[in-house]
């Protein structure tokens, strides 16, 4: 049955179509810095807003038009939708998806059900897997939406909550490794709180790690091997979430000896709720070893929520694909759309048109970071502008050679640090700007 009548399967067709249904610069097999488009990008449609969206708001219900919902989050719609998840994904021409329990599956009455149901769902996802062959970018467990996650799921006070959350963590896990997920994230959820006046701060952040090093034990008892990734945001839904940004995220990774065991995923609605450019959230992690994946969308810079709009700013996209090819790609991660379209845009076409021009702005986004590495205009300046540490003091401080007494006595000798060299910003942004074409 066809969801999606009036879609025919997206093709390229070069940067001068005008065809709303096509793309304009994603070329799968076209090669760039000797890696095809697909290998580099790894695309992934997010289960949740996707197919789950509905578009509402505080202020009003969802008014999304989806002719093949019947209004009901029973199995049989779980398993229709399952159909009209790959059709979307396979005429879009994706090679990855992911999902929370919870998108693909209702609850049952109680948790034996609730995993029996998953079973089930999960059974009609693996044949679709297998007959269109895209795959699981990453899955995860939904532990926020449930009311018993009032006070979060591994942070909340109860110690109940805790256990159901290890237990549906458990289950996710071996669904996502069942169908052969390449990745599992960890969004806080509520893990977080909203006032110290009813919050031990330190038990909490105690349990959290407890809860991450079961997950850890339990990955390895049952021989999954995808890249756990923690997916930091600063507030929302709590006003202090603990995975604030890739920073302190990190501290606490080392705080608890858990470091070695995770990678970030990094959205960008994420780093400007948190302040930070994604620029600076993804060059944070990189340099750390730590940029696993991406969730790729973007906020509006005059409202402060997560408005995870899809991603079009070639300036963005350049920068993120900029970071992702200096560290020599992405790894077992990629560029999940986590990204809905506005409550306005409620027609089945208009997810069309979202996913097109995401991919579109990353592929172009790409062969714009490529062209900034080639001809190194940019990196040669960073490099330049750091060389009094190649040579001389600067390579006897960076070596260790050179304490304070040495240091005293050259600068003694000296009389004066040499006058800094301009940082030249205006002539590095027009430089930049040169490579958006
Ligand atoms: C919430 C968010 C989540 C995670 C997965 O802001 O980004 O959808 O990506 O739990
Ligand atoms: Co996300």
């Amino acid at each position: 049955m066809a969801f999606f009548p009036d879609v025919p399967k997206i093709q390229y067709e070069g940067p001068d179509s005008t065809n709303p249904l096509a793309y304009r610069h994603y070329n799968p097999d076209e090669l760039v810095e000797g890696k095809s488009m697909k290998d580099h990008l790894r695309f992934a449609v997010c289960y949740w807003h996707t197919f789950r969206g509905t578009g509402g708001d505080p202020f009003g219900p969802g008014c999304a038009v989806r002719p093949w919902e019947d209004g009901s989050d029973s199995v049989d719609m779980a398993l229709k939708r399952v159909e009209v998840a790959f059709e979307f994904m396979e005429k879009l021409g994706v090679p990855y998806y992911c999902w929370h329990d919870r998108d693909i599956a209702p609850e049952g009455a109680n948790l034996s059900e609730t995993n029996k149901i998953l079973d089930t769902v999960a059974k009609k996802l693996k044949e679709q897997q297998q007959r269109t062959g895209i795959k699981l970018l990453w899955g995860t467990a939904n532990l926020f939406s449930n009311k018993r996650f009032v006070h979060g799921a591994s942070t909340s006070c109860n110690a109940d909550v805790f256990a159901y959350s290890a237990a549906q963590v458990k289950k996710a896990l071996e669904v996502t490794k069942e169908l052969g997920g390449e990745n599992y994230v960890f969004w806080g959820g509520r893990e977080g709180y909203v006032t110290l006046l009813n919050t031990d701060l330190k038990r909490e952040l105690d349990h959290l790690a407890k809860f991450m090093h079961m997950a850890v034990e339990y990955k390895k008892k049952i021989g999954f091997t995808g890249t756990f990734l923690i997916e930091p945001k600063p507030h929302e839904p709590t006003a202090h979430q603990y995975d604030f940004d890739c920073a302190n995220s990190l501290a606490f990774l080392r705080g608890y000896g858990l470091d070695k065991e995770f990678k970030f995923n990094v959205e960008t609605n994420h780093a400007t709720l948190a302040k930070h450019t994604m620029w600076h959230e993804l060059q944070y992690a990189s340099v750390n070893g730590m940029l696993g994946s991406i969730d790729a969308n973007r906020g509006d810079l005059l409202l402060g929520w997560d408005t995870d709009q899809f991603p079009t700013d070639l300036y963005l996209t350049a920068q993120i694909m900029y970071v992702v090819l200096n560290q020599g790609g992405i790894g077992s991660g990629g560029m999940n759309f986590d990204a809905k379209v506005r409550r306005e845009s409620f027609e089945p076409i208009d997810l069309y048109h979202a996913h097109i021009g995401g991919m579109d702005a990353f592929a172009h986004g790409l062969k714009i970071a490529a062209a900034m590495r080639k001809d190194a205009a940019l990196s040669g300046f960073v490099k330049q502008r750091y060389a009094s540490w190649d040579t001389g003091i600067g390579a006897d401080i960076e070596s260790g050679k050179a304490k304070f007494e040495e240091l005293e006595a050259y600068m003694l000798a000296k009389g004066e640090a040499a006058p800094n060299a301009s940082g030249r910003q205006e002539l590095l942004e027009n430089v930049m700007n040169r490579y958006l074409k």
